[in-house]
């Protein structure tokens, strides 16, 4: 039997200014799907986001459709799997979802990604087979099988994959791949934490490469792609000491000469990190999202909010003392926010950078936004009566409109309402003005501070 054609759709997303940034070329978790159905299936790959863009209105909403319209047309699939892989992309997969109804009524529809994880019922009635979670090994196995399609939607939980895939994988065959782009590897897959507004927590278990094949993917990665920054895509990078020490003094030792990029939690770092750190060109981005104890609590960001605490100091006058430009990312109105928290966030921010005389490392803040699949949107009710939190548009991503801006419409507390939800950025600007002062101009380059 001829084997299956599969297209592998990335969809893009309607109306998502101000999130995203900008559009990645060669996106990661898609080159991932691409090598493992390649094995078993001819695999066409289609990036809307890069042939069409991200419709910014009603108008360009209606002229994607018809594009997605003719593109799906000119092709030929017996299978097709579209990634929602965030919830801004939920309207498009719909349009494309559609759009494959009525050009290519007889193909298989397999639907997959975060917000398909976090919403599988969004998809009854409009795609053949959902996969939740991790989904190389379930989409292997329907391409293989090619399922009779019923009348109802079914519900596939993805096996966690065994990463078998990720140093294999197949840049070269990948449509999309452009060299000299930043590009991400994932060193990792889930990961041991719960924070409560995050959803990896409901991707099941956390697990790494080991450092050999770690090293090697990020060796033929640099060769192949030859990015201009490699990003390590991890939603947790370095979660485990041994694993960190042992795969930063490997990267040290492999001597890339390239640009990296990591996002980490606050308490991981120590200062043997940032000694190794310092011998490489990398930036650092830290997920401290808060410095109130209550809030930090509330968000199930750690057991002990002083311990917590104070390995972020140590991290972070480590990261100075080295050198390494790293960002301290804090999130303002998650559910269970008053003016006190606020205000405690912001007082010990400013104790720390009132200690400094010079710095590496810059302080950004954004405010919540509500997300499927998180521990807030699963025990919304507990919140709602604990601190009075009211998410505006539970459902804002099948919304016309800015998306941003309709999943930031959240009462965080009775005690904070919308009008005061703008308190954090007075003092999150008196905050960046010492900084300004005090850091290195390399430092700033590399953090992305424009001043
Ligand atoms: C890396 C990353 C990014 C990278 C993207 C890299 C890429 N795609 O190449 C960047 C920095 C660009 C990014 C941007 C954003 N991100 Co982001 N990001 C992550 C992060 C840290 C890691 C993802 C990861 O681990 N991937 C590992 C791979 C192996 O897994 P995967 O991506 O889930 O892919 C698997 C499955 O989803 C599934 N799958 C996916 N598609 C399909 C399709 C089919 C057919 C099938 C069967 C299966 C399937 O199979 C894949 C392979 O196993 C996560 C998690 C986190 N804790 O923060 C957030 C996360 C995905 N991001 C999120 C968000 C919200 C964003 C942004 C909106 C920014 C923001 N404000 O947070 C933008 C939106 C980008 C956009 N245009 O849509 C949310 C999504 C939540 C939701 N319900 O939508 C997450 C979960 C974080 C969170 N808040 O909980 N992000
Ligand atoms: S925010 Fe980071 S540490 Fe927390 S659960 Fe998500 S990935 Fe893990």
């Amino acid at each position: 039997m001829a084997r299956p054609r599969v297209l592998l759709v990335y969809p893009s997303s309607f109306r998502s200014e101000g999130w995203g940034g900008a559009v990645l070329p060669t996106k990661t978790h898609m080159v991932a799907l691409y090598t493992a159905v390649s094995k078993a299936a001819e695999c066409d790959v289609l990036d809307l986001e890069v042939e069409i863009g991200r419709p910014a209105d009603i108008r360009e909403e209606a002229a994607f459709a018809l594009e997605v319209r003719q593109m799906l047309g000119e092709r030929t699939f017996d299978v097709l799997a579209v990634s929602c892989w965030t919830s801004l992309s939920y309207r498009a997969t719909k349009c494309v979802l559609e759009a494959a109804a009525i050009v290519r009524p007889a193909a298989l529809t397999i639907v997959g990604g975060y917000h398909a994880t976090a919403r599988p019922d969004d998809f009854e009635g409009l795609a053949d087979i959902v996969v939740t979670g991790e989904g190389e090994s379930a989409l292997v196995d329907a391409v293989k099988s090619m399922p009779k399609r019923g009348t109802s939607t079914r519900v596939v939980a993805g096996r966690p994959s065994p990463m078998e895939y990720a140093p294999e994988l197949d840049w070269e065959g990948y449509p999309y791949l452009v060299r000299g782009w930043p590009v991400g590897v994932y060193l990792s897959r889930g990961c041991p934490f719960s924070c409560s507004f995050c959803m990896e927590g409901v991707k099941g278990d956390h697990r790494a490469l080991p450092v050999d094949e770690a090293l090697r993917l990020v060796a033929r990665t640099v060769e192949v792609v030859e990015p201009s920054q490699l990003r390590f895509s991890d939603a947790c990078f370095g979660a485990s000491p041994s694993w960190r020490r042992d795969f930063l003094r490997g990267l040290v030792d492999l001597g890339a000469g390239t640009e990296y990029w990591a996002e980490t939690r606050a308490d991981l770092i120590d200062e043997a990190d940032a000694a190794l750190m310092a011998k490489l060109d990398l930036r650092l981005d830290i997920g401290l999202d808060a410095a109130s104890p209550e809030m930090l609590e509330i968000m199930a960001k750690c057991a002990d909010p002083a311990t917590y605490l104070d390995t972020y100091a140590a991290a972070d006058a480590a990261l100075d003392e080295n050198g390494v430009p790293h960002a301290t990312y804090l999130l303002f109105n998650h559910p269970g926010e008053t003016r006190q928290t606020v205000a405690e966030t912001l007082s010990y921010m400013e104790r720390l950078v009132d200690g400094k005389d010079a710095t590496a490392g810059w302080i950004a803040a954004q405010s919540y936004a509500f997300f499927p699949g998180s521990l807030v949107d699963r025990e919304l009710t507990r919140f709602e009566r604990r601190f009075g939190t009211r998410v505006l548009n539970p459902r804002w991503w099948t919304m016309q409109g800015p998306l941003l801006e309709l999943a930031s419409r959240v009462i965080p507390s009775r005690h904070l309402t919308l009008s005061g939800k703008n308190f954090w950025k007075a003092g999150m600007r008196r905050l960046q003005r010492k900084l300004e002062g005090i850091m290195s101009d390399e430092a700033r380059n590399a953090v992305g501070v424009k001043v």
